[in-house]
């Protein structure tokens, strides 16, 4: 390469990246606080310093980053897009420290320059770009893929506010504020306005009348899309992978001739609504709403995404029919499957591909997940919305539909009612699009996030498309989840017993997360154990400091720590748990003063947001709110049963949570949780697991052995028969669980105060009773009392929970991406040297 001008050495010199020695930390901390903050050294408080110090660590990651990018173009490889509407990030700062390898000389930095490493990591806001698991799993995968030196990168939306702040009454009511996580500036993100893409929505769409199959769109309102990169450091490499966040801009800022004209607002108007685009993630989790704004942010971001992808892949100067063998993108459930129709468009309509090479192009190029078979979350979009929007993209759904059910016509002739079911288009009123279908037909392969998961995709909502295609269409990706966050980062002394004991180094077993199979070694060493339960001992006392200072609630740190921490849904059955808590509370309550004193204490931990109109959800918040209430407070009861409800749930909080319980529950009706994640990063901070024959409950089960988990319940076969037992032949609650009744009676009367609100709740259970309440119960009750046998055994307790950790390695989402890069998306790892 040749310098453009000036002395080359001169440039290399400086082109020489970062000491990373202390004395060059502070040099550089210190320089921030004077230029980049333009603060003066005696007035800083610890927010300045953690920005100051975030700033020298975005330093390094630019360098990194930088060389990785050129990097990759340079080899000129095949590359894979993570295409996800959510990415809960959470803090950035001790991430990229650890990764980094540089948090020993950042603590000392900071200490000598009389801060405290602890309080600037707690000044960082959480990127709460996410409602749940499927946002929180894309994070794992960038880390993964930074960490796999795998060329990946995230596309999202830069939400001016994300995830609401949930804020909890006094009598139990959630309340939600919203979460303007921007505000203070973000020292990790760098705004690129040199790059930016136009993108239309409304107008007309014309076809040409030469037969090609192509058109002309055009008028409507044009939006700018401006990219914001977020740097993804790998762990123990250089390389640094990106995400890639857009936000909307109005094209021209004002409408001058409304402005000239003396119509402000109006003026005012087309800026806004293109601002809003970007401005507010959707709080809602697992189902759709068929919000105008929502479509827009699908277009808005796949249109600019698949630009960006494109232009990319054009300055490798390849034909375009070579697509596919450069790029691979992967549609995180159906929120991107515009990007099918858009690839389309762009084929055809602009690059002039003939249509069916057009399609075979697409269809070579996308990889598609599902994550729930739920049915309220399966999205369709009203054909009238559609067509009013997104002209063009209606009529190439509906080309595409029409060769689609011509092929499926000529396979299953005469089966009028197959091509109904498969159609893209639901014959309703008004018409819908199905946006699973079309993500189905426009993609390489399809998969599920566990094995029973996948098997249902494959005999239930895809079925028809498992009987055309053929089943090698389909495949499972069981989820997984980064060690790095998720122990070394949330779990330090753990991390380091692991690593003192395995006696290799840490990065090798956070990059081979099997090696913790080493830890069964140890499992009849006392002292090993007593390390392990000191560890555990000393988190509690964490999450117990923790919730005196942010809640003022005293904790005992000597009960067992049950918790159960996830979006509020009727499906995952917090319902369930708050009943087991009030059974519990009602035996204490039977039971004499000594006979009590042979109860082991517990602890019941709660945290999740429900979605702002989800009525039942909240009803539940309050239940829990107001059985901690009374249970807390009940003299005869506050020594052996409390329970808690943390506001405001989000990735930092499911730090402090999980490295401190003893048991948590994943208590789903069966056949309802696609995989769950959580309950990987219990099991990985040892903590074990109490939960029904569901998502990935049932793999981990596989891997740590049946003695080591706590399951109960009705499988997933049993439960359709039994909804419809329930619905035709209702046997009253009484009958079915004396035990249940009472407990709903206990609500009912009263007990938890309230009278009457409960009501619609406890119907849900007594009516219909959807997901299966009634018929767990018993053996819910009767798993609990095994947990409580179990943990009487302190030794073996804590052996369980030595062999549930050592057996963790298949759920690090370093397999999870592995098994993406080379089952799906073709891509090899390329180190940046
Ligand atoms: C979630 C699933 O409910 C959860 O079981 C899974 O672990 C996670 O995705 C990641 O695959 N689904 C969603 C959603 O968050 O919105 O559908």
């Amino acid at each position: 390469e040749k310098w453009p001008r000036g002395e080359e050495k001169v440039w290399k010199d400086g082109l020489r990246g970062l000491d990373t020695g202390v004395p060059s930390i502070t040099k550089s901390i210190v320089n921030h606080v004077q230029t980049s903050l333009a603060r003066q050294p005696h007035e800083i408080d610890n927010f300045g310093a953690y920005q100051a110090a975030a700033l020298s660590v975005r330093d390094n990651l630019i360098i990194n980053w930088n060389d990785t990018q050129l990097h990759y173009s340079r080899t000129a490889g095949k590359r894979a897009y993570y295409l996800s509407l959510e990415f809960l990030m959470g803090r950035a700062l001790d991430n990229a420290l650890l990764n980094l390898g540089l948090k020993q000389q950042y603590t000392q930095g900071v200490d000598k320059l009389g801060f405290n490493m602890e309080d600037l990591l707690a000044q960082e806001r959480d990127a709460g770009l996410g409602n749940g698991g499927l946002g929180r799993l894309a994070a794992c995968y960038l880390d993964s893929s930074a960490s796999q030196e795998l060329p990946v990168w995230g596309y999202g939306l830069r939400y001016r506010y994300g995830i609401f702040q949930q804020l909890i009454s006094p009598d139990g009511q959630q309340l939600e504020a919203p979460d303007p996580w921007l505000e203070n500036s973000n020292p990790w993100e760098l705004p690129r306005i040199d790059v930016s893409y136009e993108v239309r929505f409304h107008g007309f769409a014309e076809r040409l009348p030469d037969g090609s199959g192509r058109a002309i769109w055009e008028g409507g309102q044009e939006v700018l899309a401006v990219a914001y990169d977020v740097p993804i450091p790998g762990c123990n490499t250089r390389n640094t992978n990106n995400l890639r966040l857009w936000e909307s801009k109005p094209k021209r800022g004002f409408d001058l001739n409304s402005f000239n004209a003396g119509d402000y607002e109006r003026a005012v108007e087309s800026s806004n609504s293109a601002a809003a685009i970007t401005s507010v993630l959707y709080p809602n989790d697992h189902t759709t709403f068929g919000k105008e704004l929502r479509l827009k942010q699908q277009y808005f971001w796949t249109a600019a995404s698949l630009a960006d992808i494109i232009r990319r892949f054009k300055n490798i100067g390849k034909p375009i029919t070579e697509f596919p063998q450069y790029v691979s993108i992967q549609l995180n459930d159906t929120h991107p499957t515009l990007a099918v129709p858009e690839l389309m468009r762009v084929l055809v309509d602009e690059e002039e591909v003939p249509w069916n090479a057009a399609w075979d192009i697409v269809t070579e190029t996308f990889f598609f997940t599902n994550h729930t078979v739920l049915p309220e979350a399966l999205e369709t979009w009203p054909v009238p919305l559609m067509q009013h929007l997104l002209p063009r993209h209606m009529q190439i759904i509906f080309d595409i539909n029409l060769s689609f059910l011509q092929s499926v016509e000529r396979k299953f002739p005469g089966d009028k009612e197959r091509l109904a079911r498969m159609s893209l288009i639901e014959e309703s009123i008004p018409q819908n699009v199905r946006m699973a279908h079309l993500a189905c037909i426009g993609s390489r392969k399809v998969n599920g996030v566990a094995e029973l998961h996948s098997e249902l995709v494959q005999t239930t909502i895809l079925k028809d498309f498992v009987d055309f295609y053929g089943v090698s269409k389909f495949g499972n990706v069981t989820n997984g989840i980064t060690p790095r966050r998720w122990l070394d980062q949330c779990n330090p002394e753990l991390s380091r017993l692991i690593t003192l004991t395995l006696d290799i180094e840490k990065s090798i077993w956070l990059k081979d997360l099997t090696k913790l199979e080493g830890l069964l070694d140890y499992v009849e060493d006392e002292d090993f154990r007593e390390d392990w339960a000191a560890v555990k001992q000393a988190n509690k006392e964490k999450l117990a400091h923790h919730m005196q200072v942010t809640l003022g609630l005293n904790v005992n740190t000597k009960a067992l720590f049950d918790v159960q921490i996830k979006r509020l849904h009727e499906y995952k059955r917090q319902t369930l748990n708050i009943l087991g808590v009030i059974h519990r509370y009602l035996k204490l309550k039977s039971m004499t003063p000594k006979e009590r004193k042979t109860v082991i204490p517990r602890n019941v931990f709660f945290a999740g947001k429900a979605a702002p109109g989800y009525y039942i959800a909240k009803l539940t918040i309050r239940l829990i709110v107001n059985v901690a209430r009374v249970v807390n407070s009940d003299p005869d009861t506050k020594d052996y049963l409390n329970v808690f409800f943390l506001p405001d749930y989000s990735v930092t909080l499911a730090e402090v949570l999980i490295p401190a319980s003893d048991i948590s529950q994943h208590i789903s009706t069966a056949g309802t949780e696609a995989s769950g994640t959580s309950n990987m990063k219990f099991c990985l901070n040892g903590g074990l697991l109490l939960g029904t024959v569901d998502g990935a409950n049932i793999e981990i089960a596989e891997e740590v052995g049946p003695s080591n988990v706590f399951f109960f319940g009705h499988l997933t076969p049993a439960v359709e028969d039994l909804r419809y037992q329930h619905v035709y032949h209702p046997v009253p609650v009484e009958q079915k669980s004396p035990a249940l009744a009472q407990v709903l009676n206990a609500v009912s009367s009263g007990l938890f105060g309230d009278r009457g609100v409960y009501e619609p709740l406890l119907n849900t259970i007594r009516q219909g009773d959807y997901y299966l309440i009634t018929e767990d119960f018993d053996s819910y009750i009767e798993a609990l009392r095994m947990v409580d046998e179990a943990y009487n055994d302190r030794t073996e307790w804590i052996k369980k929970s030595i062999r549930t950790t050592a057996k963790m390695g298949k759920f690090s989402s370093d397999r999870a991406i592995q098994d993406y890069a080379q089952e799906y998306w073709n891509i090899e790892s390329t180190k940046v040297e």
